[in-house]
């Protein structure tokens, strides 16, 4: 994209912020992948020879939950040192500049809250929360976990609190999300592929509830063409743009 329509769409979204009363942020791995975070579908989304596709399931877990811990635990502790970007501290200036503000998150690394931001819904849970399958029990344990986690209550077998693939979200976390979509006048998707169900049928969702839709992202994805205005670029870079 040339600097020239970079600006003109630049400005077409920044005058529909302004004219907002209620944005919402839908955000995915991309927005994280300046701090480092390794994206899903990216080359760096491979664990060993594992897709995180084949891991983040309950099947995978019950098959063999030392194999999936081995992974949540590698990645806990890839994200551990991990900081917030410029594209996540935008999103915290955004949000103290708009009347009304959701920020829908479908990563779990936690990054948001870190940078500041306040209403966040984690569609996909969050690797920092580790939920008991015994007792139901969640807690927040941010320490080394052993390979098989037991439960500080019953002894049970500890599972992240994430949603895996196959498991359904939260209700309360989804009417949420959905509410805030369909009433929202301005919606930024930042950093998704846009592959992951129900999440990726937010945007269009929010466009046929009139709602103003701008997409950042490093790649076109499957909606591209179907929003208001896409950016091409780092989220890094272009948020921070969009919000000065
Ligand atoms: C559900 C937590 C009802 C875990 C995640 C067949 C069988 C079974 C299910 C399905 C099926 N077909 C469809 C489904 C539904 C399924 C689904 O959508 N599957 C996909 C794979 C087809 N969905 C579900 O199962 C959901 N539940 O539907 O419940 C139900 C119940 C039973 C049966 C059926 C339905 C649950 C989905 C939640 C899964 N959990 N995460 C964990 O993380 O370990 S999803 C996980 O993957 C992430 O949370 C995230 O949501 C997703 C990855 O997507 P992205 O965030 O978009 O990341 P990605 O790498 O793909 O893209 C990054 C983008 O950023 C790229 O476009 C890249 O270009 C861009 N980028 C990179 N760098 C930058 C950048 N952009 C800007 N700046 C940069 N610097
Ligand atoms: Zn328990």
């Amino acid at each position: 994209m040339d600097e020239k329509s970079l600006k003109e769409n630049l400005a077409v979204i920044r005058q529909a912020l302004s004219r907002a009363h209620r944005v919402v942020a839908l955000t995915g791995a991309g927005i994280s992948a300046e701090s480092g975070v390794p994206t899903f579908r990216g080359a760096e989304g491979l664990w060993r020879h594992y897709r995180a596709t084949d891991l983040a399931t309950p099947e995978a877990f019950a098959r063999d939950p030392r194999l999936v811990w081995e992974f949540y635990n590698w990645r806990r502790d890839l994200l551990a040192p991990l900081r917030p970007n410029a594209a996540h501290l935008a999103l915290v200036e955004l949000e103290g500049r708009v009347p009304e503000f959701l920020l829908i998150t479908q990563n779990i690394d936690g990054l948001h809250r870190a940078a500041g931001s306040r209403q966040v819904l984690e569609l996909h849970g969050n690797i920092w929360q580790v939920r008991c399958t015994g007792c139901g029990r969640i807690t927040e344990d941010r320490t080394l976990l052993p390979e098989l986690p037991a439960c500080g209550a019953c002894g049970g077998l500890l599972r992240p609190h994430v949603v895996w693939f196959g498991e359904s979200l939260d209700p309360m976390v989804l009417n949420r999300a959905f509410k805030a979509v369909e009433s929202c006048q301005a919606l930024l998707i930042i950093g998704t592929s846009g592959n992951v169900q129900p999440a990726a049928s937010m945007g269009l969702h929010a466009r046929r509830h009139g709602a103003f839709v701008a997409e950042i992202n490093l790649e076109a994805t499957p909606a591209t063409g179907a929003y208001d205005v896409t950016l091409l670029g780092k989220a890094g870079e272009l948020l921070p743009r969009v919000v000065r």
